[in-house]
């Protein structure tokens, strides 16, 4: 069985979305509650995005990436992150469904991971501007400008710098 604790936290990044409710108020809760989990301390937040549901139906979503440094293993930040999901209501009827909270992790650290539960990198995550935008914010190494470029059609605006976290 795997340790959940690590001896030094990770630097993780985590895409935020919403599209159902009252999204940016489950978006700056979800982040309280990240914060608040054991052995995580949060670092920073992008801008607050409005995105066109990708591969998806419903009203747009709100986007952003929170950075963390966690001892959390990423088996154990998952489910601690599917617990907040969870609390915020989220259903899952279907794939992509519309969704009160989705929580994904998008990079853990320089691990690749690929286990029944969890794939590290997102295996999504290049092909999508709202993950891309706010993730080259935070950590523009992270983010292949190519990658970036070739999302540049998929709509989405800007809509709040970090401040959106205060309320
Ligand atoms: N899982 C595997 N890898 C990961 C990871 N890195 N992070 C597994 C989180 N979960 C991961 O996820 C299904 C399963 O993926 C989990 O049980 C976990 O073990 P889910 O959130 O329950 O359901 P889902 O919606 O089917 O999948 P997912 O991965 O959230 O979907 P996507 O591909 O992320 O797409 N359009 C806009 N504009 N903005 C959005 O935020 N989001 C989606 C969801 C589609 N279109 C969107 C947006
Ligand atoms: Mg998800």
């Amino acid at each position: 069985m795997q340790a959940s604790w690590a001896d030094d936290p990770t630097l993780a990044w985590i895409g935020l979305g919403a599209n159902l409710g009252e999204r940016d108020a489950a978006l700056r809760q979800a982040v309280r509650a990240i914060a608040a989990l054991p052995g995580t301390q949060m670092r920073r937040v992008s801008s607050l995005y409005r995105s066109a549901p990708v591969d998806a139906g419903g009203p747009d979503y709100l986007n952003a990436v929170l950075e963390i440094a966690t001892r959390l293993d990423a088996h154990a930040l998952l489910a601690a992150l599917q617990d907040i999901e969870h609390s915020a209501g989220r259903e899952r009827p279907y794939r992509n469904a519309p969704r009160t909270l989705d929580l994904d992790i998008l990079l853990y650290g320089e691990q690749c991971i690929t286990t029944l539960a969890l794939t590290v990198p997102h295996p999504r995550m290049h092909e999508r501007a709202f993950v891309l935008q706010p993730l080259a914010e935070l950590a523009p190494e992270r983010v292949p400008p190519e990658a970036l470029r070739a999302v540049a059609g998929q709509a989405i605006e800007r809509c709040q710098d970090g401040g959106w976290l205060a309320g």
